[in-house]
């Protein structure tokens, strides 16, 4: 399944990048499609990945969803 969410506070493609490592470590995620002038992140995931478990992912990297 196909999750997209907001991202705030990313600045530059460090951030991008620290963002997608965060969601690809989740057990279950397949696939993260981080964009910067989108601010915006598109991932593939199993089922068993939930929408709270990729918040989490992204607040522990540093940065907020919308
Ligand atoms: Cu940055």
């Amino acid at each position: 399944m196909t999750t997209s969410l907001k991202i705030e506070g990313m600045s530059c493609e460090h951030c991008v990048k620290h963002v997608k490592e965060g969601l690809e470590a989740i057990n279950g995620v397949k696939s993260a499609n981080v964009k910067l002038k989108e601010k915006s992140a598109v991932v593939e995931h199993g089922e068993e990945v939930g929408l709270e478990t990729l918040k989490a992912a992204v607040v522990e990297a540093g940065y907020e969803v919308a």
